[in-house]
């Protein structure tokens, strides 16, 4: 490198780097602004994700600049940046979104850009802990043959007091749910305090545990300040759950580590709610994909995450889920160009993919048929609590119409014999909402 130059971005191009396996390559779109060519911006992007700045420095030596991004190709929109491994921290998830998500998001170099994929390699996934249970828990905590999981989230999201909750878990467990899922926004609010509901909801389980001979538990939210999040995983543990739930992007990567740590010492499976993410993942030119997202909850090891739905009333195409539903679920990923990067996931164990938002019994054997597997969490809230006989007929419809889906018969057929999917099905039909 020339000590007379003003800048050095264009050090940080190679298209003749092969990344070897001790590589971390990330996938970025980008679009450059008009002062700037495609070249500036790679190697500006290369550059500051890693030990660059926007001028030469007398303060570096060889060592340094071996440990720099390269920029090995790209093509249109899409750039490939290799970064060694030493660059990264292991099983510090904050550090490494510092570097390639961090300062190139506000470059003026770039107009838009987004965070696609990265491969993590096997030396760096080595650090994290991954799931605890994950996929089995289908079969060690419910006692299946095979899924999928029944979840169901108490409607109104929020106001419903202790008693109104545990009446309406009640009502959904003894209809044939296996979890009742806090909604995002319930933590303790003056209407519901955490203690009183981790309490009675205990009671709750046990009762609907003797009363149906089923394995019952809860997704009791945990979301707060860490350590008061810290204090509520135990206080669940305390009472014999064996999950818990947390919003992971309103909580945070850090967060969301501690818990995971806390979880392994306490052998708890956590439910990774999304809520927050379309901030940034929802337009396809700009922010961080909720695939790599979900590539990062697996490595942190959270057990299940909600990917969505295809048919349901939030965004989620069928595409991106299946391409998640993979991620989550395999032990080896290939690429797909500007979609995603080869991902081997080593001995880290898979975890469950959540559907939900927007479900109801005429639409559950499309989810299952789109989804081509059993290994998943199905989560219905409206679609169970807005049933004309209430809670206790939803959650019987939503199990009728899964039977259904699985007995390889339509819902009309499984209808007729069937009340209450027969009312599901007079109130709803096959709507998909918006
Ligand atoms: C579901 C619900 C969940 C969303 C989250 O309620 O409120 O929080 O599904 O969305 P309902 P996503 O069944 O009444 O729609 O799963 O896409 O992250
Ligand atoms: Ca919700």
């Amino acid at each position: 490198m020339s000590k007379e130059k003003i800048e050095w971005y264009h050090d940080f191009i190679d298209r003749e780097y092969k990344p070897t396996d001790e590589d971390l390559v990330a996938l970025y779109y980008f679009e450059k602004s008009d002062e700037v060519t495609v070249d500036d911006t790679i190697g500006r992007l290369a550059s500051e994700s890693s030990i660059g700045t926007w001028t030469t420095l007398e303060t570096l030596d060889d060592r340094i600049y071996d440990m720099r991004g390269r920029a090995f190709w790209n093509e249109d929109h899409l750039v490939k940046i290799a970064y060694p491994l030493i660059l990264w921290e292991l099983d510090n998830i904050p550090q490494l979104m510092s570097g390639i998500a961090g300062n190139i998001f506000g470059m003026k170099a770039v107009q838009n850009l987004r965070l696609v994929d990265a491969t993590l390699p096997l030396d760096y996934i080595k650090g994290s802990k991954g799931p605890h249970m994950g996929v089995e828990a289908i079969q060690k905590i419910f006692k299946k043959k095979e899924g999928p999981i029944l979840a169901c989230v108490p409607k109104p999201k929020i106001g419903l007091t202790v008693a109104q909750h545990c009446q309406v878990a009640w009502d959904a467990w003894t209809g044939g749910i296996d979890l009742i899922k806090d909604d995002e926004n319930l933590t303790s609010q003056s209407f519901n305090r955490f203690q009183d509901r981790v309490e009675e909801m205990a009671k709750t389980r046990d009762k609907a545990e003797n009363e149906t001979g089923e394995v019952k538990d809860a997704l009791i939210n945990v979301t707060a300040e860490t350590h008061e999040m810290e204090k509520r995983v135990k206080l669940i543990h305390d009472h014999n759950f064996r999950y818990f739930m947390v919003d992971v992007v309103t909580t945070g990567f850090s967060g969301v580590q501690t818990l995971r740590n806390l979880a392994k010492d306490l052998e708890m499976l956590i439910h990774a709610h999304r809520a927050m993410h379309a901030t940034f993942t929802k337009h396809y030119t700009h922010g961080i994909s909720m695939y790599f997202l979900a590539k990062l909850m697996r490595l942190i090891g959270v057990d299940n995450i909600h990917i969505g739905t295809v048919v349901g009333k939030l965004d989620s195409p069928k595409e991106d889920v299946l391409d998640m539903r993979d991620l989550l679920l395999k032990k080896e990923i290939s690429e797909a160009k500007g979609r995603r990067l080869t991902q081997s996931w080593g001995s880290i164990k898979g975890t469950l993919p959540v559907a939900s938002g927007g479900l109801h019994p005429g639409v559950l054997p499309e989810v299952l048929t789109v989804y081509e597997t059993t290994d998943m969490v199905l989560q219905v809230g409206g679609g169970i609590h807005g049933h004309p006989d209430s809670t206790h007929g939803g959650a019987k419809a939503t199990i009728q119409a899964i039977e259904a889906w699985q007995e390889g018969i339509s819902l009309e057929e499984k209808a007729q014999s069937h009340p209450e999917l027969k009312k599901a099905l007079e109130k709803w039909g096959y709507l998909k909402p918006i």
